[in-house]
């Protein structure tokens, strides 16, 4: 049995879907407007996982230039056949619902195909699975959440789990959608995924919605296209009104695990404080056992096994595929070549209130974190942030002269700041256990942001609540990442030390 971490991935991976290829498993996530998109994950044995590439690596794979926070790449899925490796996906007010193929999970990835309804207009839905029967059919099984009617009051939010068939050489439907079943009635039936599993058709989906009301519910039937009958046992996991460490469980999906036992990956979150209210880093994957009983799956509650604490000191003479840019890829903001060795941030006027920030950064992947980069300033103005989108960002910054701890929450803005005796200089951001003192409900971290610099001890800013960067205040799909920016001039990234554990 292997040792089934969780999280299985830390740090905002939402909306997990594994399969399995020759013995080894792959993993696609969520990315929403962050780029590259979709990082693909790899392993043999379920316990260690290489981020080895992503599907969206080029301009225009995706559309999230332009979307909404929030918006972009929603809930892939990821299946092989005939060969090939499938990845459908929602680029949510972006592109729409799009086919991604590649001979390897690690890329390159195609450019991503429209999947078009019979009249020539998108699939209008989000979570779109794709099956295959032994007859050749190709099924597109997806949430028929209206996005675009979403802004017409008398337009339908939601139709349940939609199906079509699709002619997917050439990307079309070759139907009208049908409603199938869509679970017990919860908000949000959602994360469709199609199974042939013995002489059973199971559709698995999601319901209740991705916050604490979460869970997974089944059905079977003889036909990929129903009709289904739910599982007497639904939800299957759900950790609402349960006191576990692990909540939000759901966004499932089903693989035969190394030793043949089956598991489910999903999506969790991991809050803090005296009630347990704030998520700091996001909904993460989680994996948990599944066993089968009278033709129907069990799902065990979701345990919490942290992995072992990291130090991340990546090279800065090459972009590693862990460093994510806002609507941008890191190329188009990291330049490598002015100062080998180093990562010349050069600004383009935008600032971090800006939906494209010149900002290189790296997910948040510990419950208890610090971080430090030093950087020149002797050209422009930057500094390290710590951000979940533009209205909610916490930041240390530097230049001219000045060094000043920032929280912007939502229009709310405070500063401290102090001078800066040199333009070289090391930033610091932790977030640590918050010390409840007198108070029964303390919050999920603090902040603590600060410099050293011309060989002096660190010198304390400012500490900032956590709580205000979190999903359940920023009503956020994403989670905390922490990075680099520039607003003036040139800042020169010198190094980057990351240092986390869970408690
Ligand atoms: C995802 C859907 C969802 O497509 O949120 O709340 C979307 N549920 O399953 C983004 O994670």
């Amino acid at each position: 049995m292997t040792t089934l971490f969780n999280p299985l991935l830390n740090g905002f991976h939402p909306d997990p879907s594994v399969v399995q290829v020759d013995g080894a498993y792959y993993l696609a996530t969520s990315s929403f407007e962050y780029l590259p998109g979709i990082p693909i994950h790899r392993s043999t044995d379920f316990e260690n996982w290489e981020l080895i590439g992503h599907v969206a690596t080029r301009p225009g794979q995706l559309g999230v230039e332009g979307v909404p926070t929030g918006g972009g790449a929603w809930a892939p899925t990821i299946r092989h056949h005939d060969g090939v490796f499938h990845l459908v996906i929602t680029d949510a007010m972006g592109r729409g619902m799009l086919h991604f193929t590649a001979p390897d999970a690690a890329g390159p990835w195609s450019d991503g195909e429209l999947l078009r309804s019979r009249d020539g207009s998108g699939i209008e839905g989000i979570d779109p699975d794709i099956a295959w029967d032994a007859a050749g059919n190709t099924y597109i099984t997806f949430s028929g959440l209206q996005l675009t009617g979403a802004l017409d009051p008398n337009a339908p939010a939601h139709l349940g789990i939609q199906q079509v068939r699709v002619d997917l050489a050439n990307h079309v439907a070759l139907e009208a959608p049908r409603s199938l079943w869509s679970g017990t009635g919860l908000m949000f039936p959602e994360a469709p995924h199609l199974y042939e599993i013995d002489d059973h058709w199971y559709l698995m989906i999601a319901e209740g919605g991705t916050e604490r009301g979460h869970g997974i519910s089944i059905a079977r039937g003889r036909s990929p296209e129903g009709p289904f009958e739910g599982a007497p046992s639904n939800p299957l996991v759900s950790a609402r009104s349960t006191p576990r460490p692990i909540q939000n469980t759901g966004h499932g999906d089903l693989v035969a695990g190394p030793d043949g036992s089956w598991l489910c990956v999903l999506l969790g979150v991991r809050p803090r404080s005296g009630t347990r209210a704030f998520s700091a880093l996001g909904r993460e994957t989680f994996v948990t056992p599944v066993t089968w009983h009278d033709g129907w799956p069990a799902i065990a509650p979701v345990q919490r096994h942290p992995r072992p604490g990291t130090r991340v000191e990546p090279d800065l003479d090459r972009l590693d595929g862990e460093w994510i840019g806002v609507r941008r890829l890191p190329a188009q903001t990291a330049d490598l070549a002015s100062h080998p060795g180093a990562i010349v941030l050069h600004a383009d006027g935008s600032t971090l209130a800006d939906p494209r920030p010149l900002f290189l950064g790296r997910r948040q992947e510990h419950l208890n974190s610090a971080t430090t980069v030093r950087l020149d300033v002797s050209g422009g103005v930057g500094g390290l942030a710590v951000r979940f989108d533009e209205n909610f960002h916490v930041e240390v910054e530097a230049g001219a002269g000045r060094v000043t701890a920032r929280a912007t929450l939502s229009g709310l803005v405070q500063e401290w700041s102090h001078d800066l005796p040199t333009p070289v200089v090391d930033l610091h951001l932790d977030s640590v256990r918050p010390d409840p003192g007198w108070r029964m409900v303390a919050t999920s971290d603090v902040f603590r942001l600060g410099f050293s610099a011309g060989g002096r001890a660190r010198v304390h800013l400012a500490d900032v609540d956590g709580r205000f960067l979190s999903s359940e205040v920023t009503e956020s799909f994403t989670g905390r990442v922490i990075g680099a920016y520039a607003v003036s001039g040139d800042v020169v990234l010198h190094s980057w030390v990351c240092v986390g554990d869970d408690d």
